[in-house]
């Protein structure tokens, strides 16, 4: 039997050999892709983003317990964040808390052992919630640290958003640094039991304000696609606002309302349509970079590398411009 059908069948020893193969970009992985695709399509992907320490890994596992206990989901968790205590790296706090999720079969958690494989960080991602999607995991939660751009992507990949953001780091301004609020659906604020609560929420709502124009700009690869906010036809599809919700992750204060805000976000992707926009917008970046990728190892093996060095030499010398060089290649790959 291949793992495939293996993980099909839910046998979790072959879920994490070939949870390895995808993230090492293996010929079996890349296999594996292809059989599991047909059973893809149906898991809601979270994201969990922000700033170092804000509490995302305490918040996700609240979550998993959440939907485990009381809704009866299976839930995988992929940790991106080298440093999160999902791959021991954490205090003793962390770790203990860890066994409330220990030993459950509807719960599988992964962390990623490299930043940025072959593929991309964010294609090694998407191709392991592919997996979990396909194993019939029905919540797959992605936590990254928000910080730059391979997050911001990797955050693209969820149908859902959350933003962590903690009082007193001075996140606000990080939040606008790394343009994370633009991708949040829904802004958690952790650590309430912090003082500055009131402050963080205040700045905010404030930016939440200047950045809702009426339409809603969804940006990938570069491109930047212009989706309506509201459908012209349909008076009862509102436009998202994120909501702002306060937990204590260490307690799990506001967990029950964080949920109730995902559900909501749920529906509204549903009903506004922007579920399947997401999902074509997600698609459309793989089937990109896959064919980038096929073209790029097929020009290679077609143009001898020495053709290729000189051409190069020409470029340095200023005798053949980059466009015309690709030009002649090309030309020369197609005849
Ligand atoms: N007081 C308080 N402490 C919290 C809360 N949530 C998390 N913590 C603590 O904050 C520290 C960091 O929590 P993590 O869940 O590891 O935060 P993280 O955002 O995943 O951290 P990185 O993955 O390293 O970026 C831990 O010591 C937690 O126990 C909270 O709501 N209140
Ligand atoms: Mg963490």
């Amino acid at each position: 039997m291949t793992y495939s059908q293996a993980v099909l069948n839910g046998d979790r020893l072959a879920l994490s050999r070939l949870l390895t193969q995808v993230e090492n970009d293996e010929i079996e992985g890349r296999a594996a892709l292809i059989d599991l695709f047909p059973y893809t399509g149906k898991a809601h992907l979270i994201g969990v983003t922000g700033a170092p320490g804000t509490g995302k890994s305490s918040l996700v596992n609240q979550l998993a317990l959440y939907y485990r206990k009381t809704e009866n989901k299976r839930v995988a968790i992929v940790a991106v964040d080298p440093s999160s205590p999902f791959t021991g790296g954490a205090v003793l706090g962390d770790r203990v808390r860890m066994r409330d999720l220990a030993g459950d079969t509807g719960v599988f958690i992964r962390s990623m052992a490299t930043r940025g494989s072959l593929g991309g960080l964010a294609q090694s991602t998407a191709n392991m919630a592919q997996v979990f999607d396909a194993a019939g995991f029905d919540v797959v939660i992605i936590e990254t640290v928000g910080a730059g751009q391979s997050e911001v992507d990797v955050a693209h990949l969820a149908h859902t958003t959350l933003v962590v953001e903690a009082p007193g780091l001075g996140d606000e301004i990080q939040a606008i640094k790394a343009g994370i609020l633009e991708i949040a659906d829904v802004l958690v604020i952790n650590k309430a039991d912090h003082p500055g609560v009131e402050n963080t929420e205040k700045a905010l709502r404030s930016m939440l304000d200047l950045a809702h124009p009426p339409e809603r700009i969804f940006r990938h690869h570069g491109s930047t696609m212009q989706v309506a906010a509201q459908k012209q036809d349909s008076s009862s599809v509102q436009l998202w606002i994120p909501p702002i919700q306060r937990t204590v992750a260490t307690e799990g204060r506001g967990i029950v309302e964080l949920i109730q805000a995902i559900a909501r976000h749920v529906v509204y992707l549903t009903q506004s349509g922007d579920w399947s926009v997401r999902e074509r917008a997600r698609l459309e970046v793989e089937l990109d970079a896959l064919i980038r990728e096929e073209l790029v190892s097929r020009f290679r093996q077609d143009v001898p590398k020495d053709q290729y060095e000189s051409m190069l030499e020409k470029i340095t010398q200023r005798e053949l411009s980059p466009g015309e060089a690709v030009r002649i290649l090309m030309n020369g790959r197609l005849k």
